[in-house]
């Protein structure tokens, strides 16, 4: 009988070929694709978070770890689709015009796939219309943005504005984050919300829609 815990354990060790392995072998004694996301990978990535938040794991256990959870969910997401497993919501993130950093974005990102939210990355240097966009064609329950440079994170800004222009503020929640971002200038900007980490955006972005961590 599969085991969820070892399939969690694999995860955390970053074992992509034992996740993948167990994975399949779990889908193959009648486990469900369901049970195998919200038992063994989101609780696995769940523990990832918690390690990196008390910098237990640094970046690149989370990026080897995350690495692991894309093999597991390669072989459910085509089930998991087809079964209507409901999602945690939607995100649509990118890092704001003029900006080229990605790698605090990407690990935001894996952290919230592994969280269960299905997730728009509309890359780098996204600039205020792209973000509008992408909620008119996506329709995000959450829209993040992430800066790394101080010249860029007044872009945050520009986005809400053009969120509010375009007649589209209210529909989602705004979450930002990046280095030089704090919650102050978050609050300043009319953001809903600001995360420190990538484990704590997870929290944020479920904070945000009233669901339970
Ligand atoms: Co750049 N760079 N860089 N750089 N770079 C910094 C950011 C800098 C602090 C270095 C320094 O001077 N000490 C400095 C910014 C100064 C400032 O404005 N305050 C800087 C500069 C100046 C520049 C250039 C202007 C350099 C030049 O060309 N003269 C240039 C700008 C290019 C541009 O963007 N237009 C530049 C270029 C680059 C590279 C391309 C070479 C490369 C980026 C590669 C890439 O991302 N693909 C790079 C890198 C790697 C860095 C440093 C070294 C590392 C950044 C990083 O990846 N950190 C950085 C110095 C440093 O931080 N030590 C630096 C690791 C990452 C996991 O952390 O991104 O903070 P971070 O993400 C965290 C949190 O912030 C949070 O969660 C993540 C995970 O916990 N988070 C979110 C991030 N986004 C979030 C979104 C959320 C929530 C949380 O919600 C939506």
């Amino acid at each position: 009988m599969a085991n969820l815990g070892e399939i969690s354990e694999a995860l955390i060790a970053g074992n992509a070929d034992r996740v993948r392995e167990l994975t399949q072998a779990g889908l193959e004694e009648g486990v469900s694709a369901g049970e195998l996301l919200n038992g063994a990978l989101m609780p696995g990535m769940d523990e990832v978070g918690r390690r990196f938040k008390a910098n237990e794991f640094y970046v690149p256990e989370v990026l080897i770890a995350a690495r692991a959870m894309h093999a597991g969910m390669d072989i459910l997401k085509p089930l998991l689709a087809a079964g209507g497993v409901a999602s945690s919501g939607k995100v649509v993130i990118g890092t704001a015009k003029g900006d080229l950093h990605d790698i605090g974005k990407n690990l935001v990102v894996m952290m919230l796939e592994g969280a269960g939210f299905e997730v728009v990355d509309l890359g780098i240097d996204v600039a205020p219309e792209g973000f509008v966009n992408a909620v008119k064609e996506s329709h995000p329950d959450v829209l993040g943005i992430s800066a790394l440079l101080t010249t860029t994170m007044v872009q945050m800004g520009a986005v809400v504005e053009a969120l509010k222009g375009a007649g589209v503020r209210d529909q989602i929640k705004v979450m930002v984050g990046g280095a030089p971002v704090t919650e102050r200038y978050a609050n300043e900007i009319g953001a809903d919300g600001y995360a420190p980490d990538a484990a704590s955006a997870v929290d944020k972005a479920k904070e945000l829609l009233g669901i339970a961590s």
